[in-house]
Parts: structure tokens; C-alpha cells; sequence
């Protein structure tokens, strides 16, 4: 089965959020090496100079190097905290709830307001429904061990901690099929607990949801 290109829009879009931090941080190490590089490059061009005793020049050198180093990391640390902030951000009234609880080794899909209740595991993998285009809040934990929820072409993963849940909305841009992983090592048939996501046009979401969950 060949999947489309999963296309997760509005705040909710993870993949561009964390591609230009990428990017970012492409430019700030790139700046390093060049400096690294060229501070190399010097002192190989110099070996020959005789040492000369520390003076204010090399201090103030020093404090330069790290005051760049500084900057680096105070300009990678708060764009990384932004798009986490951007990512976590749950706001406004959402179109669809699912409680996903996490187990060894499965899911369970509850559907609040609704009578579906899927459960599955090794033994056969569950469907997670969901309407595309709307948002969808979702409320994670787990029944035992830590998990991860994890839909690799959202590039979105959340672990599911027992005694503990975990908020979060995903907006999915156009209908389609994707497979979805534990991504947290949880015991033995952890490489086996999958799940798949299915998202269908809100109609048919709701006559899905008002029919028992039956496809
Ligand atoms: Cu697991």
C-alpha cells in the first residue's frame, strides 16, 4: 500500500516547526566551524611565531569566544522552547476527542461522548478514525509502562505515562492512511504494538462515530 505524504496544518504543524529549527541550527554550527576552522587555520599559518606572553588582546579573545558560544546557545535554546511552545499549544474548542490509552502491547481508542471503544494489540492492530481537516484533541496515558505514541509521517511522538495524561491537538490536512508505532522500548512484543491512523472526511466521520465505530 503506498501512503501519501501526510500534511499536518495550522498550529498544529510539527513538521514545519521543527524543519526550520533545523535549519537554524544548520546556520549557527555552520557559523562555529567557520570560526573553529579559521582559529585552526591561523595558528597553523603562525606556528612558526614565537610565543608571545597572554596579553588584554587574548583575554578579550577569550571573553569573545565565549560570548559567542553564549549567544549560539541562547539563540538555539529559545527558537527549540518556541516551536515546542507552538506544538503544545492546545487552544480553542476542538472537533473531535480521543482518549488513547497505551498498554502492553496495544491501544485502546476511546471516543468521549460516543459509545466506541476500540481495543487492539499484537493480535490485530486497531484503527484510530479521525475526521480530516478538523481538530482533534487528544488525551494520552498509559495502563502500565512508559510508550510513545508515535505517527512517523507527523513526525509527531508523545509518550503515554501510566498514572499521568498528556494533552494534545493534531489538525490532519486531507483524508488517507498511515501507520502509527510505539516508539518508547516497552517489554518484549513492543516492535509489534501498532496502530493505524485513518482519517476520513468529517461526514463520514460522524456517521462512523453515531454507527458504533463500524467502518
Ligand atoms: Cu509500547
Amino acid at each position: 500500500m503506498s501512503v501519501p505524504p501526510l500534511h499536518v496544518v495550522a498550529s498544529t504543524d510539527t513538521r514545519s516547526d521543527y524543519t526550520s529549527l533545523e535549519h537554524l541550527t544548520y546556520v549557527v554550527l555552520g557559523i562555529a566551524a567557520l570560526l573553529v576552522v579559521g582559529a585552526i587555520t591561523l595558528a597553523i599559518v603562525r606556528r612558526h611565531r614565537p610565543a608571545r606572553p597572554a596579553s588584554d588582546d587574548s583575554h578579550r579573545l577569550q571573553i569573545a569566544w565565549i560570548g559567542l558560544v553564549a549567544v549560539g546557545v541562547v539563540v538555539l535554546a529559545t527558537a527549540t522552547m518556541r516551536a515546542e511552545g507552538r506544538t503544545d499549544t492546545v487552544t480553542g474548542t476542538p472537533q473531535a476527542r480521543v482518549e488513547v490509552t497505551a498498554f502492553k502491547w496495544g491501544w485502546r481508542f476511546r471516543y468521549p461522548g460516543s459509545t466506541v471503544d476500540l481495543v487492539g494489540s499484537t493480535n490485530g492492530a486497531p484503527t484510530l478514525t479521525v475526521p480530516a481537516g478538523e481538530r482533534v484533541r487528544f488525551v494520552l496515558t498509559s495502563r502500565d509502562v512508559i510508550h510513545s505514541f508515535f505517527i512517523p509521517q507527523t513526525r509527531f511522538k508523545r509518550d503515554a505515562f501510566p498514572a499521568r495524561t498528556t494533552t494534545f491537538d493534531l489538525v490532519f490536512s486531507h483524508p488517507g492512511v498511515w501507520p502509527g508505532r510505539c516508539a518508547e522500548y516497552c517489554g518484549l512484543r513492543h516492535a509489534e504494538m501498532d496502530f493505524t491512523v485513518r482519517a476520513v472526511p468529517a461526514a463520514q466521520y460522524r456517521a462512523w462515530l453515531a454507527g458504533g465505530g463500524r467502518s
